[in-house]
């Protein structure tokens, strides 16, 4: 059985990987190169900075100093929040808000641990916080995912031994984040990309609550 269920926030509780992507599609396009939605793949779940440095990489950019990249950065920021500010309650992925009053009525503690500094107000836009007993975001850690301490820091808010909770993500750099971290995986999306999550499931949609419950063993 397990203990507490944690959940990242883009791209498993609403669709902003596409605002994302857009964003950065955009800024690509100001410095010259066409930015793909495959080269799009690694940005996901890895913090804004670092998705920066993989962006200019992607477009053979060089020589930009660091207030240059500060300066980059917050234009994508700027425009990806031009995008949050359409979200509503109705932008919650489907089946989600639903499973996760399910976990919480059978006892299950929830968090949300997720890279975005945005967290915060995208919780609000869609109404969801409530679902959540704690949340860890960009705001509140120190090393992004892939690194374990984002999900070991909600674990231990949550008073959860780490081998009893699981973790739904979308994104490689999470789902190593929470294996490292000693968790069990479900991987929201394409199985060949989450490889090393122990469970992929293409979207909460499909996903029939008692069956998951059973597989989870609540
Ligand atoms: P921000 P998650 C991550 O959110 C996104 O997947 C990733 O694409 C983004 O770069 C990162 O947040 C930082 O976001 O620029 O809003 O601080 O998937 O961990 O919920
Ligand atoms: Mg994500």
């Amino acid at each position: 059985s397990f203990e507490a269920a944690i959940f990242d926030l883009d791209g498993v509780i609403v669709d902003t990987a596409k605002f994302h992507y857009l964003a950065w599609k955009r800024l690509a396009g100001e410095l010259g190169f066409v930015f793909s939605e495959q080269a799009n793949e690694q940005l996901k779940g890895v913090s804004r900075m670092e998705s920066l440095e993989l962006l200019l990489r992607d477009g053979g950019i060089t020589e930009v100093t660091p207030e240059q990249k500060e300066s980059l950065a917050s234009r994508k920021n700027e425009w990806y929040k031009e995008y949050l500010a359409t979200l509503t309650p109705a932008d919650v992925l489907p089946g989600v808000a639903d499973f996760i009053g399910l976990l919480r009525s059978q006892g299950v503690r929830t968090a949300i641990a997720s890279a975005s500094q945005n967290a915060p107000l995208i919780l609000e836009k869609v109404n969801i916080r409530p679902l959540f007993d704690v949340v860890v975001d960009g705001n509140s850690i120190a090393r992004a995912k892939p690194d374990p301490e984002e999900f070991l820091q909600a674990a231990r808010l949550l008073g959860a031994d780490p081998a009893r909770c699981y973790v739904f993500e979308d994104a490689a750099a999470g789902v190593e984040g929470a294996v490292r971290a000693g968790m069990r995986v479900v991987g929201i999306g394409d199985r060949a990309l989450l490889a090393r999550a122990h469970l992929t499931l293409t979207s909460f949609e499909q996903l029939e609550p008692v069956f998951l419950l059973s597989h989870l063993g609540v």
